[in-house]
């Protein structure tokens, strides 16, 4: 029997730590070798999938869409789709959930909630300095919304847990769901 698909969404600030952790639970999937898995990088989709596309609602809107598109379609031939965008709109991420579930899939929400002041601490890309200084419009947290996700499957602080415990607290969680 073939084994029912699953999209892998995270969402979360800039520097919350989503990135980071999606890698490392990819990694251990492809090390764990049972499943097809397959993620969508960020720097990648914005460079190839979503290349010309900013940061205004409507675009930011296209741009999780596609990715919960392309990752359904990994889901529906029965492999893990992943992906990890910012996703700041609740309407967008319910869309990539239906997008999921029409394939036949499931989906699994990731909220990595660590609090902006933490990632603004943190600000490894001094993007938070910047979009301060008023030189990136329309940030996320600074001067644009992050819609927090009402339901998701699961919450990850990487101000209380390193991000090797929120790898663990992943791979144990879709292990419970039966996926791994
Ligand atoms: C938020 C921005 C912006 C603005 C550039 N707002 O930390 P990063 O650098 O590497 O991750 C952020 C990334 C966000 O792209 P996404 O495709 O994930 O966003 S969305 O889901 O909202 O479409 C950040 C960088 O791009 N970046 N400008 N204005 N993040």
């Amino acid at each position: 029997r073939r084994q029912r698909g699953l999209v892998l969404f995270f969402t979360g600030l800039s520097g919350s730590g989503k990135s980071t952790i999606s890698r490392g639970v990819h990694e251990a999937l492809l090390e764990d070798g049972t499943r097809t898995v397959s993620l969508f990088d960020g720097d990648v989709v914005r460079r190839l999938l979503s290349s010309g596309l900013g940061f205004t609602r409507a675009d930011r809107s296209v741009n999780v869409r596609r990715i919960g598109f392309v990752a359904a379609e990994v889901a529906r031939h029965g492999g893990i789709g992943m992906a990890a965008p910012i996703a700041p709109y609740e309407a967008d991420r319910a869309e990539a959930r239906r997008m999921a579930e029409a394939a036949g899939a499931d989906f699994v929400l990731v909220h990595v909630s660590t609090p902006i002041e933490v990632c603004e601490a943190r600000d490894r890309k001094g993007l938070y300095a910047k979009a301060r200084a008023g030189q990136i419009p329309e940030f996320t947290g600074v001067s644009d919304p992050y819609e927090a996700p009402p339901n998701a499957e699961l919450e990850i602080d990487t101000s209380e847990i390193t991000v090797g415990e929120g790898v663990e607290q992943v791979l144990e969680f879709l292990s419970e769901g039966g996926w791994l």
